[in-house]
């Protein structure tokens, strides 16, 4: 297994929208584990592949309490949803940001498992929240987009900041960086 770099918003490579998936292949498993294991370590509950530069329709997730229930959904389809509901969202796109965003409150999904076989599921909570934050990376779209162009410039500019800091050695410490960008 290996790690694999994560793209930081602005990178224009984020913007990309996945292909489906076609082939189920040793290949493919081999990027659900890489995904997983990246996911853990970031650490995050979900990752999408956009956000390690593989324009695929793949994302990975695990909203378990004890790391323990990994999901994988493949050429991922939302086939209804219903309701609303708001909460804070953190991306490793995004690095110590944190945003109230709006999306719905239940979703039902169909997509693919790593055999190929297809499967529907209903998810509700966080695991409805993530799915459609990782949905929204196969689509090239950041939860940042959701907020104004002026925050999400803040933001930009921040992070270039944080970046320009952390190469030339003058890294703040971790609690100094996590943020909300009024
Ligand atoms: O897509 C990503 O960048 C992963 C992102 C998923 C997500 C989080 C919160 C709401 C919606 C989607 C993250 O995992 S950010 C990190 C995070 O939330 C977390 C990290 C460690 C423990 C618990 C949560
Ligand atoms: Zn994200």
């Amino acid at each position: 297994m290996a790690l694999l770099p994560i793209l930081e918003f602005p990178d224009p490579r984020l913007r990309t929208r996945a292909q489906p998936v076609q082939q189920f292949d040793a290949a493919l498993r081999q990027l659900i584990a890489d995904m997983l294991q990246t996911m853990y370590a970031a650490p995050g509950i979900g990752l999408a592949a956009t956000q390690v530069d593989v324009h695929r329709a793949l994302l990975v997730m695990d909203v378990s309490v004890e790391k323990d229930q990994p999901q994988v959904y493949i050429n991922p389809q939302i086939v209804a949803r219903d309701g609303v509901e708001v909460s804070e969202e953190g991306c490793l796109s995004v690095p110590n940001i944190y945003e109230e965003i709006e999306r719905a409150a239940r979703v039902q999904v169909r997509a693919q498992q790593a055999d190929g076989q297809w499967f529907e599921c209903e998810l509700t909570g966080l695991s409805a929240v993530c799915l459609q934050h990782e949905m929204d990376h196969l689509a090239g779209k950041l939860f940042v987009d959701y907020l104004s162009g002026l925050k999400r410039e803040r933001i930009r500019r921040k992070l270039e900041k944080e970046r320009r800091e952390r190469a030339s050695g003058a890294a703040k410490p971790a609690a100094a960086r996590t943020a909300r960008v009024i």
